[in-house]
């Protein structure tokens, strides 16, 4: 018997650089599956995060979006992230709390539709957890008619009203991953946009809120 996820997800791995190579050389598509059962297949037969050399990453993410900025389904969305620090080893119960929660879609609600995977890097001294979200807490871009009628009426609320619901619908979503991590409440983590995250050349990019 196979219990159906809600979505098919494709596992990715960032393998640690041997020299000179840009990220897309390093990024590698590795299974994807849409059942229970396939996921334990696959959880119990590949490496697990803990014993990942440093600078590798596992990707999760929907079948069809790459876990990259640059992914036209990524490109206006951002990032909620906490860092491990003092230590290179990730904790294989965080790492498979965050992933069953992702496929079991427990971190939003069906409306939201935002979380578009999650992540683990491994780094010196430090490895890290993300959700990548679909938005970014931007006002929605409107259709032409829909934007002439709101210049004609008082635009600047309508767009800072959006706005302000974005970010409500994203900081929801980060309440629910901190929750996962089972973070103490002064523990914050972090969201910022993956456009400037692109832009500074860095994920460590200034975060725009916390919960
Ligand atoms: P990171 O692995 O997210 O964090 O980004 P770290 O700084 O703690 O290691 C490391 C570097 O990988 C970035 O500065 C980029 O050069 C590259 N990189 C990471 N991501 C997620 C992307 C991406 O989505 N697209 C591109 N082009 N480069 C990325």
């Amino acid at each position: 018997v196979k219990h159906a996820l809600q979505h098919a997800w494709t596992l990715w791995f960032t393998k640690p650089p041997s020299g000179k190579q840009d990220w897309n050389e390093l990024l590698k598509e590795v299974i994807s599956f849409d059942s229970v059962e396939e996921f334990w297949g696959i959880y119990n037969n590949i490496t697990p995060a803990s014993e990942l050399a440093q600078k590798s990453d596992y990707h999760l993410f929907k079948k069809g979006v790459r876990p990259e900025w640059e992914d036209p389904q990524n490109k206006t969305g951002g990032r909620w992230a906490y860092t491990f620090k003092g230590g290179n080893r990730a904790n294989d119960d965080v790492w498979l709390h965050i992933m069953l929660a992702a496929i079991g879609e427990t971190l939003e609600e069906d409306a939201d539709n935002e979380v578009m995977g999650v992540v683990v890097n491994i780094r010196k001294g430090f490895w890290r957890v993300g959700l990548w979200t679909r938005t970014a807490g931007q006002a929605p871009k409107k259709g032409a008619a829909a934007a002439a009628a709101a210049a004609a009426n008082a635009a600047a609320t309508t767009t800072e009203g959006d706005k302000e619901e974005g970010k409500k619908r994203l900081e929801k979503i980060g309440r629910r991953f901190k929750s996962v991590l089972q973070l103490p409440e002064q523990e914050l983590v972090e969201f910022s946009g993956h456009a400037d995250s692109a832009h500074s050349g860095s994920s460590r990019a200034k975060a725009k809120f916390s919960v």
